[in-house]
């Protein structure tokens, strides 16, 4: 079953239409800025929520950016596995994840290293997590806390809706 954040955050009923941005110093391929938005698309197709990419990173809601170890908010990341993301609750707005990664991006191709983790399903639970979304206790949904590396689960579960829309 879903969950929450404590005192259950969430962006306020006047501020619908949310944007975000990647951090300029990031240097993003529109692969990646795809992805991203793909994962928010899954989220807005069952809210009232809508999802733009703004080119000020000062200014939008939610900040998006790749960092290793220590990056100034107290939460380092640690290298390769281990963490590999975090979001904060709304309204920080703060999606991180860990430069350290062997991030794939678009297709699953092949056998790697057994490291690789999938952009996609990371960036659909983080933002779950942006807009409020706690873990989950229910094994196919998003929320649920754990994740196989190379596995691809970017498919809301129903569980997840059913969170998303107590929220929103
Ligand atoms: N990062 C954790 C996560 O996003 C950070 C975290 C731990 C957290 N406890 C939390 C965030 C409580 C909010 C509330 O869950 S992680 C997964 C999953 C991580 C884990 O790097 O461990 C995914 C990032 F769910 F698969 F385990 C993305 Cl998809
Ligand atoms: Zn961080
Ligand atoms: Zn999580």
């Amino acid at each position: 079953h879903y969950s929450f954040f404590p005192g259950r955050p969430r962006w306020p009923s006047r501020r619908r239409d949310l944007t975000y941005a990647f951090d300029p110093r990031n240097q993003l391929s529109a692969d990646v800025k795809r992805v991203f938005a793909n994962a928010f698309s899954r989220w807005s197709e069952w809210t009232p929520l809508t999802f733009t990419e703004s080119g000020n990173y000062f200014t939008a809601d939610m900040k998006i950016g790749f960092y290793a170890g220590e990056h100034g908010d107290g939460e380092e990341f640690d290298g390769v596995l281990g963490t590999l993301a975090h979001a904060f609750a709304p309204p920080r707005g703060l999606l991180h994840l860990d430069s350290d990664e062997t991030w794939i991006v678009g297709e699953i191709s092949g056998s790697g290293t057994g490291a690789e983790m999938d952009l996609e399903s990371v960036a659909v639970h983080e933002i779950g997590h942006l807009l409020g979304l706690g873990h989950s206790s229910v094994e196919n949904a998003i929320m649920f806390p754990t994740i196989a590396s190379g596995m691809r689960k970017v498919e809301l579960d129903r569980d997840d809706v059913e969170g998303i829309q107590e929220l929103y």
